[in-house]
């Protein structure tokens, strides 16, 4: 498929990883209009894809995972068009959010706004020593609208949420750690790689439990315990009748490793 602002491998040369990576070095990685169309619908394709067991999400050039929204193609824009690219922009970000495989972010550099965003639309964080976060839009006059008000305050709960959304402020690695914002910290240069050793890993175990349990994850938080622990339930029996889990028992038994039927 032909993609703009985006190039999309599933030879990734792992079994099973995919990843788009975010390509306009020169503009940062700033999210267009063309890029987050190519985005929506590179993942409507890797979602449909039974090869695919896990995305990496990654970006290209030395200096940035995301600079956020283009400000420059928004600053000849009038308000109708503003509200029409909004809906192209949730689409781009609710496809990656709402991919059913796991979602690694290989972050360096700046991950701002639009960029902090698609990081926190993705599952795990791997970010390198250089990489800076922040939700600045609250400086240029915006609300983040590509779930970040929602995912920071799931993510981070409502006080840090509020230091970073209205202030507008940026994070370095150390805070971005230290709050479990990332999930693995290395160092300067490793993000994709180790992004794609974790993908690797996750891709490695049955695809049917892997889907559930991110269901599971997704849908139980701020939901009470009990009807929670009914969505844990629902991915338990998923994984539990699947020829996945019959596979896995019996490679377990016979000590050798799982060939994952993937249903
Ligand atoms: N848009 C367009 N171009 C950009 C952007 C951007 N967001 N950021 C950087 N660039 C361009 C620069 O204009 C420059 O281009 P040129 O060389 O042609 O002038 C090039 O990238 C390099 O940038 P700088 O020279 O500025 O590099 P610095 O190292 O000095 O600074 C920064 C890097 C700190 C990242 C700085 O560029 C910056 O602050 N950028 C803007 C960051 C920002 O405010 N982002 C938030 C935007 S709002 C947003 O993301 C809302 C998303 C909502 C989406 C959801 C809708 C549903």
């Amino acid at each position: 498929m032909d993609y703009d602002g985006i190039t999309v491998r599933k030879d990734t040369g792992v079994d099973h990883v995919a990843e788009i990576v975010l390509d306009r070095p020169d503009a940062l990685n700033a999210l267009n209009t063309a890029m987050a169309e190519s985005i929506a619908e590179a993942c409507a394709d890797l979602g449909g894809d039974p090869g695919v067991r896990a995305v990496v999400l990654s970006a290209a050039g030395a200096k940035a995972f995301c600079a956020g929204a283009d400000l420059k193609e928004r600053n000849a824009m009038t308000d109708a068009q503003i509200l029409r690219q909004r809906e192209v922009f949730r689409a781009a970000f609710g496809g990656v959010r709402d991919l059913p495989q796991p979602t690694v972010a290989a972050v360096h550099g700046y991950a701002l706004g639009g960029g902090c965003e698609f990081a926190m639309s993705c599952d795990i964080i791997v970010a390198d020593e250089n990489a800076v976060f922040g939700l600045p839009e609250v400086t240029v006059g915006l609300v983040p609208g590509g779930g970040g008000t929602q995912l920071a305050l799931r993510r981070l709960g409502t006080g840090l949420a509020a230091d970073l959304i209205l202030t507008g402020r940026r994070v370095t690695i150390d805070e971005a750690y230290n709050i479990g914002l990332v999930a693995r910290r290395v160092p300067a240069g490793e993000a994709r790689a180790t992004a794609i050793e974790v993908a690797t890993t996750i891709a490695k175990n049955s695809p049917v439990a892997v889907k559930a349990a991110k269901r599971a994850l997704r849908n139980g938080w701020g939901v009470p315990l009990d009807p929670a622990l009914d969505i844990e339930d629902a991915a338990w029996r998923t994984a539990a009748l699947s020829a996945d889990r019959r596979e896995g028992i019996a490679a377990f038994a016979e000590k050798r490793a799982p060939r994952w039927p993937g249903e």
